[in-house]
């Protein structure tokens, strides 16, 4: 399913794989230590290479903060720059969750506007380890994203990848009613 804005923005939702997918940057579902792990940060430093963890360990050694995201290269990923976004652990909504996650799209996005990145694939943040639940999760991923489309025109593309297809529909879902929503 594809959403355009007004001035050509494009916001597409695939179900897939995120390590293949040929995109100026490509975002980790990394954790503060930005010491690797499973899910999507598992997938990105296999196929990726080791040079992306030699280079996150001296660029930042002290980590990212839960609500940001580092900037690397991309190994032999098809991008120019992974992305690392620290996602909130889901404590049952009341710790900041919302708030935390909407930060850490933000903070991707502009990353890619200030490196020059047309195009972003996002996984969905923080709903597998970090067990935030798909719905909630998915409205915020996309309204972070509509919402810096209404603020700025770059980056012109933005993909989610989502592993499964329980995922795929329920961002489908998400994105129809943030669309109907705002054009009533
Ligand atoms: N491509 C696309 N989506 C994927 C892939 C993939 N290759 N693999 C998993 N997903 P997760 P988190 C989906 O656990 O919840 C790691 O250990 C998955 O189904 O990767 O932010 C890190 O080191 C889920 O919907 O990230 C951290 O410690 C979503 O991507 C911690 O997990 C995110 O799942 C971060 O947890």
């Amino acid at each position: 399913m594809d959403y355009w804005t007004e001035n050509e923005q494009k916001i597409s939702l695939i179900q897939g794989e995120i390590t293949t997918q040929v995109v100026d940057a490509i975002v980790n579902a990394a954790n503060s230590q930005l010491a690797g792990g499973g899910g999507v940060d598992g997938a990105i430093h296999r196929r990726g290479g080791p040079t992306i963890m030699q280079e996150t360990r001296e660029r930042y050694p002290n980590g990212c903060p839960t609500g940001s995201a580092v900037i690397s290269s991309a190994g032999h990923l098809s991008a120019k720059y992974v992305f690392h976004a620290v996602g909130p652990i889901w404590q049952g909504g009341q710790a900041g969750e919302p708030e935390l996650l909407r930060a850490a799209y933000r903070r991707c996005l502009d990353l890619a506007r200030s490196n020059e990145c047309r195009t972003i694939a996002f996984p969905s943040l923080s709903t597998g380890a970090y067990g935030y639940p798909m719905s909630e999760a998915s409205r915020i991923a996309l309204s972070s994203c509509i919402a810096y489309f209404q603020e700025y025109d770059s980056p012109s593309e933005i993909l989610f990848v989502l592993f499964d297809e329980m995922a795929l529909e329920i961002f489908r879902g998400a994105l129809q009613t943030l669309v109907n929503n705002d054009s009533d």
